[in-house]
């Protein structure tokens, strides 16, 4: 069958950097594709769609609640056409029966495990179901395989002639539950880390020197993650990664595994994070820091302290958003309660408005500090000099090791070059 993977378009923050990273979720559903299809894939964000294309069926994936809209609006134009469309991803697990409406099969779970060429056989059989339910049916983690990264358009993904980093997990789920976050619901509290070989191997065969591990976290199991940081380490590559369990033999190790920086939490004042963030830093190791604005026990004041925190604490970059009432987090379960949610226009629920009643704020004053808190952080180093800095720190990295591109390639292709 011809194949048509869409990556629905969301209006970009713009106060968050302007480049564009490889969508994840879509490599993986590509990989769990069975090769005698015929596959074309469009990121809406980097790409135009072209509805005329022929195509037999659309497989649309969406990641964020603010992709529903637009996905609504290929789903209608594509089905105009005669063409059926699915729908999976985070989004739709999250809005699974509004997206029923909209689409001719809603997909719940993950492709894996043979459970999409599964799906595409009824599609070509003419007997696709409205539905196909493998919510925390998780398929066995060792059928997840290297994500197929070739349908990506490349030059997309580039920004100021530096190529973006390229996504992989090496593992699925988290154990935790915190307040504004759905992967509990999705994942059903369970940590499913892939087999440490086939983590090595996917690494392995990406041409790209630097990565995003994309994993929840990397503060669940010790021994997995020493494993892990062992087992990478002779890769050479760099990476970044979401947070890293707090503890200096942990830090160490991803370090020497090639960690570059991490995006980490920051939401409040205290000597834990303080000491979170030198720790990183004593290691080489970039921090990143993800503000959650507007959490009840927040007025203005505490916002400003917090950037002010921010600056002292000196994190190479910080990223602020606003509390979202997104379904299925734990905040939203009592906001509901509260009534409190402000109204559900999902293409407004981009973590760069206001869409609840804060507690100690108005939604204008609110509002007003999340601007306060990018344009107070940034005043002195604009963001793209800030960025530059990390990025000069990982090719300092790079240098080190042997590992800075140049080299690889000159090297591939038989260059001598100076030793440095
Ligand atoms: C990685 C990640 C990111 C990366 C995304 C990188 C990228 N380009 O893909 C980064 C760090 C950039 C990111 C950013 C954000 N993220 Co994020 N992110 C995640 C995370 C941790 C994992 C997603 C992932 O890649 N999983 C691995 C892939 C393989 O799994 P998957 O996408 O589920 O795909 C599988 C299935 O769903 C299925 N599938 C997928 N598509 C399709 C399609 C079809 C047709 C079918 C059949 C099946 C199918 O098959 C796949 C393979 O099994 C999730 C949490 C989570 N546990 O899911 C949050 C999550 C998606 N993010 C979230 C949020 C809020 C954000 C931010 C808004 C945070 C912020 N304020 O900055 C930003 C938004 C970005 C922006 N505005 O530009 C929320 C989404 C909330 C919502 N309802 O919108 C989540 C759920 C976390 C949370 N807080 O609850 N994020
Ligand atoms: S915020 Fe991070 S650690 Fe907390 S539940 Fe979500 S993924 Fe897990």
């Amino acid at each position: 069958m011809q194949i048509t993977l869409v990556y629905p378009k969301w209006n970009k923050i713009p106060e968050q950097t302007e480049f564009h990273l490889p969508p994840h979720g879509p490599v993986c559903v590509a990989a769990s594709i069975p090769d005698h299809h015929q596959l074309r894939f469009v990121d809406e964000n980097v790409d135009p769609l072209d509805f005329a294309q022929p195509t037999e069926v659309v497989l649309l994936s969406m990641m964020l609640t603010c992709q529903l809209p637009r996905g609504k609006e290929i789903a209608a134009e594509y089905r105009k056409r005669g063409v059926p469309v699915i729908c999976g991803g985070i989004a739709t697990m999250l809005h699974a029966q509004e997206m029923a409406g909209y689409v001719d099969s809603v997909f719940l779970g993950e492709t894996e495990g043979g459970r999409l060429a599964a799906v595409l056989e009824d599609c070509r059989n003419g007997t696709l179901q409205p539905k196909y339910d493998f919510f925390h049916d998780f398929p066995p983690i060792d059928t997840i395989g290297p994500a197929r990264r070739e349908i990506l358009n490349r030059q997309r993904y580039i920004y100021r002639g530096v190529q973006m980093v390229d996504l992989v997990h090496a593992s699925r789920g988290c154990r935790f539950n915190c307040f504004p976050c759905a992967t509990a619901f999705l994942g059903g509290r369970q940590f499913r880390p892939r087999p440490i070989d086939r983590v090595v191997e996917e690494l392995a065969g990406i041409e790209n020197n630097r990565l995003f591990l994309v994993d929840n976290s990397l503060a669940q199991d010790k021994k997995w993650v020493m494993e892990l940081f062992e087992a990478i380490k002779p890769l050479k590559k760099k990476w970044i990664s979401h947070p890293i369990l707090d503890e200096d033999e942990v830090v160490a190790k991803a370090a020497e595994a090639g960690c570059w920086y991490v995006y980490q939490a920051v939401f409040d004042t205290s000597q834990v994070i303080r000491d979170r963030v030198k720790r990183l830093k004593d290691h080489g190791i970039g921090v990143e820091a993800a503000v959650l604005l507007g959490p009840d026990n927040q007025d203005a004041d505490y916002i400003k302290r917090l950037v002010d925190f921010l600056l002292e604490i000196d994190v190479e970059m910080a990223e602020f958003s606003i509390l979202t009432p997104f379904p299925h987090t734990p905040v939203t379960a009592q906001m509901e309660k509260d009534g409190r949610i402000l109204h559900r226009d999902w293409s407004r629920y981009t973590t760069a408005e206001v869409c609840f009643q804060p507690k100690k704020m108005t939604p204008e004053e609110l509002q007003a500090m999340y601007h306060y808190a990018w344009d107070n952080f940034y005043r002195e180093m604009p963001q793209s000099l800030r960025m530059a800095r990390l990025f000069s720190e990982v090719v300092k990295k790079e240098m080190a090791d042997g590992s800075y591109v140049p080299r690889r390639l000159a090297a591939k292709r038989g260059w001598e070059l100076p030793r440095s």
